[in-house]
């Protein structure tokens, strides 16, 4: 089992930024570190939005709010284990390695590649089905006996897929090493949490499926850092799967498309602005001299100029040839396929 208590919310960190619970053994640069993709995932975020509201971007689904636990749960991977996750953790591909460029061209709608080392499968948008690529990559891993371990992660309203429940059950009957993260942000969609399970926390269904299960302060990314921790050490020692609850909200809109006032009350929204992952962060920093007012304003000018350099960039980037779109999904494009990029090309008027 693990050491930490199922039983009520796992928290590391108060709002207010004050210690409640024994820090995890995390070198300073690297708190700085999480800290600034922290920053970086709230800025990218609200430049993704502009952007779409401009028309110079696609439809974005805004993580702000959920932060810490993109940047918490990346944290205590080794380079070669695997994320395998959906649209609301783009922050925690980027950890990875996948450029910030590559997922707004995605957002734009063109192909986006992923480095190889990232180790992270495209993000889904077809709920829960990652959970069961998650199991499929861990299965491969147990096979060759490799010391690695994935962490599949999906939203509170995936959990009521089938697909989330086969994933779930498969890993917990052949022990497979993954970690199972549920962002519960409190809604899907418009769909509250509470017509999604019975079950008084989501982390209560692990029994069912022969696993532990975790509550863990989502907003509170050293929270989060040691539950997935824990977990992913169980998982490389061969002891096989845990669900982890990371309780947080978005602050923001469900996507671009999605006015959260027609169905959210606002005193709700109030009380999680208090629980803000960044500034709880920020504050502890400060507490314990690892960051000044100066450092602060410097580190957010930084992220900005790194987005805005990003922006550029992409802007710059000549329009996408189409028949990219045919590429990279088969080793060997099978006949209808080739038929039809044929037939695009056609169209295209390039005999
Ligand atoms: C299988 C499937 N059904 C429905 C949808 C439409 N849809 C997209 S996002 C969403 C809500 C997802 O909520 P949740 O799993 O809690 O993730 P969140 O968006 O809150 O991060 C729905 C219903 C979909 N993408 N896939
Ligand atoms: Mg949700």
């Amino acid at each position: 089992m693990l050491s930490i208590a199922v039983d009520r919310v796992y928290q590391v960190l108060a709002p207010d930024g004050k210690l409640v619970d024994t820090p995890p053994d995390l070198a300073p640069d690297r708190l700085l570190a999480a800290y600034r993709w922290m920053v970086f995932g709230r800025q990218f975020s609200d430049r993704m939005i502009a952007l779409q509201r401009q028309g110079r971007m696609g439809t974005f689904a805004p993580l702000n709010g959920q932060e810490a636990t993109a940047v918490g749960l990346a944290l205590p991977l080794a380079p070669d284990d695997w994320i395998v996750a959906s649209y609301r953790e783009v922050l925690a591909y980027m950890m990875r390695g996948v450029l910030p460029l590559t997922i707004a061209q995605v957002h734009r709608g063109e192909v986006g590649i992923y480095p190889r080392q990232a180790n992270c499968l495209p993000y889904q948008i077809v709920l829960g089905t990652q959970m069961l690529h998650a199991v499929g990559v861990a299965m491969g891993i147990k096979y060759e006996r490799k010391p690695n371990v994935v962490l599949g992660v999906c939203g509170d309203g995936a959990t009521s897929e089938g697909d989330f429940n086969e994933a779930l059950n498969f890993a917990g009957v052949f022990k497979a090493p993954v970690v199972f993260v549920v962002q519960n942000n409190g809604w899907a969609i418009s769909m509250p949490r509470s017509r999604q399970t019975a079950a008084h926390a989501i982390a209560d269904r692990a029994a069912g499926f022969g696993m532990p299960g975790v509550v863990v302060d989502g907003n509170d990314v050293l929270a989060v850092y040691k539950v997935v921790a824990e977990a992913v050490a169980r998982a490389r020692a061969g002891e096989g799967p845990t669900l982890v609850e990371a309780q947080t909200y978005r602050l923001g809109a469900h996507t671009t498309a999605d006015d959260p006032k027609k169905y959210r009350p606002e005193e709700e929204l109030a009380e999680w602005v208090a629980r803000d992952p960044i500034p709880r962060l920020r504050a502890y920093l400060i507490g314990q001299s690892l960051l000044n007012q100066a450092e602060d304003t410097h580190l957010h000018d930084g992220v900005r100029a790194e987005i805005q350099t990003m922006v550029d960039t992409l802007e710059a980037l000549p329009p996408q040839d189409p028949l990219v779109l045919f590429d990279n999904v088969f080793e060997t494009m099978p006949p209808a396929l080739a038929s039809q990029r044929d037939a695009l090309r056609r169209d295209l008027g390039r005999e």
